[in-house]
């Protein structure tokens, strides 16, 4: 006896998914005020990676097969951004106002970041200029 088996109907929907971050990638700013964030395995996908404004609505989804998480942390440490685990296939919407800076945008799971889950945030009016390598022109900053 032999039967098919055909238990992948929940395939094409991840593809679409993940085929819709990068896609709009490279405007000036975030349409509507939302940022979009794709959770995969190991990857994190955005609508935009840079915003004039940081008055943000962030809309999360996981379309990886494992929990993550969604951080968004400032270069001096703090959490503006810490989500609980959502679970495959969910989605939630926050409301953050980031002041200006650059953000480290990461999943918190033990190991998921260093795998490639992390990705950088870049808020205020800088936005529009690709950062420099290695250059240290705003001064100050690091950790106290
Ligand atoms: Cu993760």
């Amino acid at each position: 006896m032999s039967r098919t088996i055909s238990n992948l109907p929940m395939l094409g929907a991840v593809l679409l998914t993940l085929a819709a971050g990068p896609a709009l990638a490279q405007q000036g700013g975030v349409s509507d005020g939302t940022l979009g964030v794709v959770l995969s395995e190991w990857s994190m996908g955005f609508n935009q990676t840079s915003t004039a404004d940081g008055d943000l609505r962030v809309r999360v989804s996981n379309a990886g097969q494992a929990p993550h998480n969604l951080t968004i942390e400032s270069s001096g440490g703090r959490h503006y951004v810490e989500t609980t685990l959502l679970p495959p296939g969910a989605s939630r919407t926050l409301e953050v106002d980031l002041p200006d800076g650059t953000y480290e945008v990461y999943c918190n799971v033990p190991g998921h970041r260093k795998f490639g889950m992390e990705a950088t945030l870049t808020v205020g009016g800088a936005a529009e200029t690709e950062p420099e390598s290695g250059g240290g022109g705003t001064g100050g900053g690091g950790y106290y």
